[in-house]
């Protein structure tokens, strides 16, 4: 996550929105630009020192002096908007123009001018959040396990009905902050209209440099993309499902069940590449294995990370990086374990928090923290309210694109793979294990906000909360629930980002755009061949140009970070596509007489 505190002119999200107020401002809009420059940053030192305590220290002790700390937050907020309003229309440099369009964004909860909904606002979010990362399941013979116990779980059994009692045991957790969520939704809905906005949804949606309709359509272009190669791997991955557990667990024209895929959430489905491995035994890749058998622990693999990085000519991770970071779950408290990077102190204390269990998943986990990482890093010289990605979704791309480059041969030169495999065989099966995590995704990365989207316009309304979450999960996924779901429920809130309020279409939009990113970059390091051989390790050339485009950060409108790196000046799903053509060629032969769709 990118946590840039949502207090300070929590540059995330909106356009600027044509209102003006009738007050004349009090000082000159450069004026006014310094001085939130020097309050929020006041600010946001003690919130994110509240923020990151509550994070690593779950209690209710902890509880009160986050809230207290997002309250004032959420002041300073309400202030800034109100004032920024005022600017529009008025004359200035182009730069204070873009510092006052940023600030009238708004953060991703914003509050009505009211103390009262400030601070039930505050407490709300902060207990919701706190409530999903202590949460438990204590099975039928008393057995609790935490969250990342019942993903290993998810991700290792493939016991029906073992995996249908965890599935449903996380979703537990949820239900006691229902009515909570739904009191978010009514406060932060208040507070978007105050600063000119239809409701939270139109905010969310308005921080792409374009407006939010513009931006809904946009996106709406990038899945209609993509959604072909989707429903390829769907009907591939149902079939074999199907023959694993049987006809009568999945049918072959309905939607999967949810639990089988691998994930908690079912949207990544690479645990589950065991099943699916279209040429069994073919060049094998166990990152895990590797590093298991050679004693790897948290810090290696931090390390190994930052290597990549710096091998592009980045600069090193700051010794207080391995200091202040949290990269082990502590044993005696609760803490919020979904991993995230912290921007503390402008760049001079960047942090990442997560609970670090030595495997592959959690490696490709580090590489993405240290994305954000050194985003913060290259954009610490930016006044702080242009500090923050292009737009949300390059900030998500950045450690995923590097993912990319993470070749077999850059895995034999870190000792994680012993043998290369060559040949047809082998590029399907890699690439089979790819698109299970990054094709599998895609509908999910998309409908979480279209849930949210209509939560927060009305459209979807507090008593279908559920259903309409999972008519949402069937249409776009193709997945369905294992058992019978009501409105006692709140699967959405079994999500992270649903709970701790973390806007999710920047990960659809990552997941794509890293695509055209690696493409870039491999162009940059002057790799021949196909794209999916491509590693930039090395490169000072690419390193270069990512490094430049992240220096940027979001002081321009993001198609002219796009097109330093890219070229181009807008998201394209074709990179995505032409990466995965090999495998979208074997997986149509393969489906050519199966009846796709659910
Ligand atoms: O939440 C994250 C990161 C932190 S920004 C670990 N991700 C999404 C998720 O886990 O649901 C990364 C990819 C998708
Ligand atoms: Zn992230």
């Amino acid at each position: 996550m990118n946590i840039k505190l949502w207090i300070i002119a929590a540059v995330i999200l909106l356009t600027g929105c044509g209102q003006s107020s009738d007050t004349e401002p009090q000082e000159s809009a450069a004026d006014f630009v310094a001085r939130m420059e020097v309050e929020g940053d006041e600010l946001a030192k003690e919130a994110s020192a509240a923020y990151w305590v509550r994070s690593t220290y779950i209690t209710p002790d902890t509880a009160i002096l986050a809230a207290k700390a997002g309250e004032r937050g959420l002041e300073f907020e309400s202030a800034l908007v109100k004032q920024a309003k005022q600017y529009l229309g008025t004359d200035m440099d182009a730069e204070t123009g873009r510092a006052i369009e940023l600030m009238l964004r708004g953060s991703s909860a914003p509050a009505p001018d009211s103390a009262e909904m400030r601070a039930e606002l505050s407490a709300i979010l902060t207990d919701m959040e706190g409530q999903y990362g202590s949460g438990k399941y204590c099975n039928a013979n008393g057995v609790c396990r935490e969250l990342q116990e019942l993903e290993s779980v998810l991700a290792e059994s493939r016991d029906y009905d073992e995996l249908l009692d965890v599935w449903q045991g996380w979703r537990q957790v949820s239900p006691p902050y229902r009515a909570s969520y739904q009191r978010f939704v009514e406060i932060a809905n208040l507070g978007a209209q105050d600063f000119g906005y239809k409701n939270l949804a139109e905010l969310w949606q308005g921080g792409y440099d374009m407006d939010s309709n513009t931006f809904t359509i946009e996106s709406r272009r990038l899945w209609d993309e993509v959604k072909p190669l989707y429903d390829e791997l769907h009907c591939h991955v149902r079939a074999k499902l199907s023959e694993n557990y049987g006809a009568d667990k999945v049918a072959l024209d309905g939607p999967i069940p949810a639990h089988l895929l691998g994930n908690m959430w079912s949207q990544t489905w690479d645990n589950i590449y065991d099943i699916i491995e279209p040429y069994p035994g073919v060049s094998p890749v166990d990152v895990t294995a590797a590093m298991q058998s050679q004693g790897w622990d948290e810090i290696k693999m931090t390390k190994t990370a930052e290597g990549f990085f710096t091998s592009l000519g980045l600069p090193p991770l700051p010794d207080s990086f391995y200091k202040n970071s949290m990269l082990k779950k502590p044993r005696d408290r609760n803490v919020v374990c979904h991993a995230s990077a912290w921007d503390i102190d402008n760049g001079n204390d960047p942090r990442v928090k997560q609970c670090v269990e030595v495997n592959g998943e959690q490696f490709g986990t580090l590489h993405h923290e240290l994305g954000h990482i050194y985003y913060y890093l290259l954009y610490k010289d930016q006044p702080s309210v242009f500090k923050g990605g292009a737009h949300d979704g390059f900030h998500e791309a950045i450690g995923d694109t590097i993912q990319l480059s993470m070749t077999p041969e850059y895995l034999q030169t870190k000792g994680l793979l012993e043998d290369v495999t060559e040949g047809y065989e082998a590029i399907i099966n890699r690439q089979m294990k790819m698109a299970l995590e990054k094709i599998a995704f895609l509908p999910f990365g998309k409908m979480i906000d279209e849930w949210r989207w209509k939560v927060f316009s009305g459209e979807i309304a507090p008593a279908d909360y559920n259903a309409g979450w999972w008519r949402l999960r069937q249409e776009y996924q193709g997945i369905e629930a294992p058992m019978a779901r009501t409105e006692q429920d709140f699967d959405a809130g079994a999500k992270y980002h649903v709970p701790g309020n973390t806007p999710y279409t920047r990960y659809f939009l990552s997941f794509i755009m890293q695509f055209q990113f690696h493409k870039a970059l491999c162009e940059a390091a002057r790799k021949e061949g196909p794209l999916h051989e491509c590693s930039i390790y090395n490169s000072k050339a690419a390193g270069e140009k990512l490094g430049n485009m992240m220096a940027m950060g979001q002081k321009q409108p993001w198609p002219d970070a796009m097109e330093a790196i890219t070229g181009q000046r807008s998201m394209d799903g074709n990179a995505i596509i032409d990466y995965f053509a090999p495998l979208n060629a074997w997986l149509k032969e393969q489906n050519q007489d199966r009846s796709c769709g659910w």
